[in-house]
């Protein structure tokens, strides 16, 4: 019997995958020969359902070494919303000395909050301590088509092959999507593009007319990230695709905020007086519920209410680590939870500023973003 391992050596469209219709359970099967979509590209497109397979950075780590070269520009897609969570460090260094256009994508979810000026500060301000050495920013929602334009003139300008790389989920197929379509090159290939991670299986080659390729990348799966403490089922109460609407709390010293089972907000400032107040404006998924609390009682109030709406898969809360800022200087601060968004605040001398959450989700303090 005939084995049909890998077909003509075929790929996916959708999701780069070598097709095969040898293993239902493996990536890249198809059932019909005639179809260009494997199988789970057909159920995410159809039924917005996807198939798990065992996905490994490494792997892919060692596919980005090999096609890497120091011509090679890099479209670096980052999330406007999950700043932290989408960048990665390995890339980073990876990419340090090519030329870099850093794509600060789904603007759409920030663009109502902050100016352009404003926003092109802070990123040059993160982005200057960061190893990379030759970049230049470009602001784009694939979702309202904006910016797509000048995308598709950067794309067009460059003299080597380019490749969209970055973290999962920040859009880089639907932004290549969005300049297929720009082109009216849409109705040759359709990526898919989906709300689960890792979407992009393997490399996919994209010819615009020009002399060189454009390469949609499978995104690294950031190990910094809370997104990978939630089930599937409730990615869409974290992973955040409408405009955020901040919400305030007031908070004495010695309250503290829930953030459904992720993590927690710590504010014990026993050099306060217990009258005083401190404004905090959490920029999160708008599904997302705060519940404010009592410092004393916040572990247990945490341990009560873990799991009410956000399904988190923790292995064990004996892993959660408090992360303290001590705030050395009056003023604006934001502050990031990897795959939960920021919370921003107007922080004095003195203050304690703690969150409470897994050891391996990043929590970082920078200037204020918005
Ligand atoms: N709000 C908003 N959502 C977007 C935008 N671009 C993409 N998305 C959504 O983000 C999710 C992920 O998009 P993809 O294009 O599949 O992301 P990706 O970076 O290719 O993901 P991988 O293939 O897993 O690496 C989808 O639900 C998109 O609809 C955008 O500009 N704004
Ligand atoms: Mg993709």
């Amino acid at each position: 019997m005939e084995v049909n391992n890998n077909i003509n050596n075929l790929n996916c469209t959708g999701c780069g995958a070598l097709l095969q219709n040898n293993n239902i359970e493996e990536k890249g099967y198809i059932a019909n020969l005639e179809h260009e979509n494997c199988l789970r590209c057909f159920k995410i497109k159809n039924y917005n359902e996807i198939t798990d397979y065992n996905i490994d950075n490494e792997d892919f780590k060692h596919k980005m070494h090999d096609i890497h070269n120091e011509k090679n520009v890099y479209f670096y897609v980052i999330d406007a919303f999950d700043i932290l969570g989408s960048r990665n460090k390995f890339l980073e260094e990876l990419i340090q000395n090519n030329h870099v256009y850093i794509v600060i994508n789904k603007y759409d979810l920030v663009m109502k909050l902050i100016s352009q000026t404003e926003i092109l500060k802070y990123f040059d301000n993160l982005f200057g301590k960061s190893e990379l050495k030759n970049f230049e920013f470009i602001f784009t929602s694939s979702l309202k088509n904006y910016n797509i334009d000048n995308l598709v003139k950067k794309i067009k300008n460059v003299k080597s092959d380019a490749y969209f790389i970055g973290a999962s989920n920040v859009g880089k197929s639907s932004l290549l999507n969005a300049v297929l379509k720009s082109l009216m090159l849409h109705k040759n290939v359709k990526i898919t593009v989906s709300n689960y991670l890792a979407t992009t299986l393997d490399f996919i080659k994209i010819n615009i007319g020009t002399n060189y390729n454009i390469f949609d990348c499978p995104g690294i799966i950031n190990d910094n990230s809370a997104i990978n403490y939630v089930g599937k089922d409730t990615y869409k109460q974290i992973i955040n695709n409408k405009l955020v609407r901040p919400v305030t709390y007031q908070l004495n010293p010695n309250q503290s905020v829930f953030m459904e089972g992720l993590c927690m907000l710590l504010f014990e400032n026993d050099h306060m007086k217990k009258t005083d107040k401190r404004n905090f404006h959490f920029y999160k998924n708008n599904k997302w519920n705060l519940h404010r609390t009592k410092s004393i009682n916040w572990k247990k109030y945490f341990m009560n209410n873990v799991e009410k709406n956000i399904d988190v898969k923790f292995e064990s809360y004996k892993n959660m680590q408090e992360s303290i800022f001590p705030i050395v200087k009056d003023k604006w601060y934001s502050l990031f939870i990897a795959g939960c968004g920021w919370v921003t605040f107007k922080g004095q001398k003195n203050d304690h500023i703690a969150i409470w959450t897994n050891e391996n989700v990043e929590v970082q303090l920078t200037e204020r973003y918005i």
